[in-house]
């Protein structure tokens, strides 16, 4: 807020004295033709990091978003999912004096100082996907992301109704988890496990699977090892699912509505959706990576020296092997269950 008063009374600083000069005779725009007005917006990007086909869709949704014939100068630093290096980018980025930091947080804590930091020198904070667990929740302008503990309680209502057509109780079920500490690793796995609570399931291990094919497809092998009755694999996303299924086929079992085991995903990436289409995966919730246009919605709302939501969602659904479940209700809310075919793949952006 403080730079974008800054620019803008910067702005009409140049109006008067360019007024004065033109009357004077002299030129005051800089050698390049530029003034402040015309002066890109700077945006630090520090990106969890490129594990995942999710991740990858989302940052492409940023880049895509702010480019430079449209204004933008952005700086795009992959942290390799380590947040010691996000640490570091942002304070690039204040270094830098850029306009907005965006952070895609690898986890929910460790950011009270350095978000501090940005407060203190006035460059507004906007956080999406996961979320940060801070002190002071004005450390943030605004988040963009997605409810987490919903998506996971829309798999396990899916799992019940499934269940409960085909006459399985009490399930054997492992959870390769997403990265330990991230918002969607801790809603999707509480969901799972209050399910197993109410429904009297059984959860047999969970373990994470950094959201990666390669870790996804260890975590399974060793569950294989060790379990000779799983009825669910809990993926807490596509690329761990994809290494699930690689492991399960290894070992010389089958995945799917006639298999050993059920597959159940999150994110519904293409090649997620072609799985389902294949029965591989029996259900993939979606997990809407688009959020660079609600991020320049906020922007552009500050920029006019608007306060922006605090919280925007973006929109998401389910996708299923078979149209058995036509839709799951969670609380008051009923949610359709989408039966994957060619044309729906086709008609995604991601
Ligand atoms: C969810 C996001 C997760 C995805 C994974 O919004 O944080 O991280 O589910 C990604 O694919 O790696």
């Amino acid at each position: 807020m403080f730079k974008n008063h800054r620019r803008r009374w910067l702005g009409a600083g140049i109006v008067l004295l360019f007024a004065a000069a033109v009357s004077s005779g002299c030129s005051l725009l800089s050698s390049s033709g530029d003034s402040q007005e015309n002066k890109a917006i700077t945006i630090g990007f520090s990106q969890v990091g490129a594990e995942s086909d999710w991740r990858t869709a989302n940052s492409i949704s940023i880049k895509e978003t702010f480019t430079e014939k449209k204004g933008y100068d952005l700086i795009f630093l992959d942290a390799q999912q380590k947040q010691e290096n996000q640490v570091r980018a942002i304070r690039s980025f204040i270094q830098q004096d850029v306009d907005y930091i965006v952070l895609a947080p690898v986890i929910e804590t460790g950011w009270d100082t350095v978000l501090k930091e940005a407060k203190s020198v006035g460059i507004p904070v906007i956080i999406v996907d996961r979320m940060v667990d801070v002190t002071d929740e004005s450390l943030y302008a605004a988040w963009v992301g997605t409810d987490f503990r919903l998506q996971g309680e829309k798999a396990c209502e899916w799992l019940k109704a499934y269940a409960d057509k085909q006459g399985m109780t009490g399930l054997n079920i492992v959870n390769i988890q997403g990265t330990l500490g991230a918002t969607a690793q801790i809603e999707r796995t509480s969901a799972l496990e209050a399910a197993a609570d109410r429904y009297g399931w059984n959860i047999l291990e969970q373990q994470p699977g950094e959201y990666t094919q390669a870790r996804g497809r260890e975590v399974m092998e060793g569950m294989l090892g060790k379990y000779g009755d799983i009825d669910v694999v809990y993926c807490e996303n596509d690329n761990e699912a994809f290494g699930a299924l690689e492991a399960i086929e290894a070992a010389g079992k089958t995945a799917g509505p006639d298999g050993d085991m059920i597959v159940i995903s999150f994110d519904a990436v293409r090649d997620g959706l072609w799985d389902v289409i294949n029965g591989k995966i029996a259900l993939d919730v979606e997990c809407n990576p688009m959020h660079g246009p609600k991020v320049e919605q906020i922007i552009m709302r500050m920029e006019e020296g608007k306060k922006p939501a605090k919280y925007t969602y973006v929109k998401e659904g389910l996708f299923s092997m078979d149209d058995s479940i036509e839709s799951v209700k969670v609380g008051e809310n009923e949610y359709k269950v989408k039966k994957v075919t060619e044309d729906l793949i086709n008609s995604r952006p991601y």
